[in-house]
């Protein structure tokens, strides 16, 4: 309850941040996307990381307007960062189901990215295998939405939930994420190899890219990129950082 009312006041009283983490192209090992993560700063108190407040959020419905605000600011600094001359990298953000039965979604997708002057293309939409398993047809029109709008669709957590992989079918994601379970103890087990070769396998048959969760040691990405794996994130790269640290590692590849 506490956390619930602290919420309630948390985007009045300017108290969300957003930290960004890099993601790397295993072939050139250059950032080539990030992912935006909330953090919330109260006031008074110390420092909420997102699995305690985000179910809160969900919960209550307070995760609407506070992804909406989420969508607002990644679009924007995503744009700062073109203006500063960098790449134009890509942009995910991790959306949850309530914000996905929101009928006025994707128009609020379509005026984040209109505000900050960027092509729908720029944009990840982060979900995770939930959303697969719920029969609600607003989620699903949604998502059809969002595909004719033109932003990315990824696929969070891949491998921890219920969903079939057939339920990959139903709808057409650009980005496979591999959850960071299967890539933590890959340099010394050899089933964990055969399972992410066998994602990466079934994702090359449906045309996504696969990107590796968790990566935090060389031995980890070179075997991931043996395999064949787009691309990587993980603490090996860079944790989630503020906008300035991340511009700063952006104009160190320069
Ligand atoms: O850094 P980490 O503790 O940031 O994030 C934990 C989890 O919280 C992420 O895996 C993600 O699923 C969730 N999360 C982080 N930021 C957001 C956000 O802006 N919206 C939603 N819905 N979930 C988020
Ligand atoms: O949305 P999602 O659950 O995938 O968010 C990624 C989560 O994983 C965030 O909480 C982030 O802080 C965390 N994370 C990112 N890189 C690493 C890593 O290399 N190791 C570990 N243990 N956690 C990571
Ligand atoms: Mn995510
Ligand atoms: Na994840």
């Amino acid at each position: 309850l506490r956390i619930e009312n602290g919420l309630r006041h948390a985007l009045a009283r300017n108290e969300m941040r957003l930290h960004f983490q890099p993601q790397v192209s295993l072939a050139t090992r250059r950032i080539v996307g990030c992912e935006a993560l909330l953090r919330w700063q109260p006031t008074e108190g110390e420092l909420v990381m997102p699995d305690r407040f985000i179910p809160v959020a969900e919960e209550t419905g307070l995760i609407v307007p506070i992804g909406h605000w989420v969508l607002e600011q990644a679009c924007r600094q995503l744009a700062r960062w073109d203006a500063e001359g960098g790449a134009p990298i890509r942009m995910a953000v991790n959306v949850a189901v309530p914000q996905l039965r929101q009928p006025d979604f994707v128009d609020s997708v379509r005026q984040a990215l209109q505000q900050a002057g960027l092509a729908p293309g720029r944009l990840e939409i982060e979900v995770t295998e939930s959303v697969l398993l719920d029969k609600d047809e607003r989620i699903s029109r949604t998502l059809e939405g969002l595909l004719a709008l033109g932003t990315k669709l990824s696929l969070d957590d891949f491998g921890t939930g219920y969903a079939s992989l057939s339920y990959l079918r139903n709808f057409r994601f650009d980005v496979l994420k591999i959850d960071r379970s299967f890539v933590s103890e890959l340099h010394r087990n050899e089933a964990d190899i055969k399972l992410i070769r066998a994602i990466i396998s079934i994702a090359r048959d449906l045309s996504l890219q696969t990107v590796a969760e968790g990566v935090e040691s060389e031995a980890q990405l070179e075997i991931l990129q043996e395999l064949g794996c787009n691309l990587g994130q993980g603490y090996h790269f860079s944790r989630p950082v503020p906008a300035d640290q991340l511009g700063e590692l952006m104009r160190g590849e320069r």
